[in-house]
């Protein structure tokens, strides 16, 4: 694991070098390289947050290099028998709130499907995430080389923090997600 300053880093994206459109076992085991673009895993981060009380902090950057952040004073996910549901309150931050709107769904992928939408959210946003009819974030999402996009699906798939330019069709030039116990 990453842990700079007490910080664990759960997910990073920043070049599209790894391959994010992957199943149910590799997100619940971890996948990518440390230093590089991963997903710590789901069960890593269940076996974390159950017993002690986390903050999460959403660090994402545009194409014009502008960091912004959302952090939320509590954050916790459950077992793999609940679907790693997300729990997820007490947001602050500069980027907007995209990811209450994901609170209490469990995780979907490709190949398992938790979602509320008739279709397979993880398909349609080509990514794997806590969806729900399909999304206000997806930052597991395809990878695109500049911000706008467009599909043929009418989905937004990319790299989404909606609450940024108020569109499913932008995609951010990084992320990074960690998490550090409360004091
Ligand atoms: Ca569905």
């Amino acid at each position: 694991m990453d842990e700079t300053q007490g910080w664990t880093v759960i997910q990073r994206r920043h070049d599209g070098a790894v391959d994010f459109f992957r199943g149910w076992d590799e997100y619940r085991n971890g996948f990518g390289d440390v230093e590089g673009e991963h997903w710590i895993g789901l069960e890593n981060i269940h076996q974390l947050t159950k017993n002690k009380d986390y903050t999460l902090r959403v660090e994402v950057q545009d194409w014009q290099n502008k960091w912004r952040v959302a952090e939320y004073d509590n954050f916790r996910i459950e077992s793999e028998s609940d679907s790693y549901k997300l729990h997820v309150t007490g947001y602050h931050g500069d980027a907007g709130d995209s990811l209450a709107f994901h609170n209490g769904m469990p995780f979907s992928t490709n190949d398992r499907n938790n979602d509320l939408n008739n279709g397979i959210c993880a398909t349609w946003c080509h990514g794997a995430w806590w969806y729900k009819d399909c999304i206000q974030s997806n930052l597991n999402g395809k990878y695109y080389a500049n911000g706008a996009y467009v599909t043929t699906t009418g989905w937004g798939n990319g790299m989404v923090w909606r609450s940024i330019t108020n569109s499913n069709f932008y995609s951010l030039k990084s992320a990074v997600m960690k998490i550090k116990p409360n004091e």
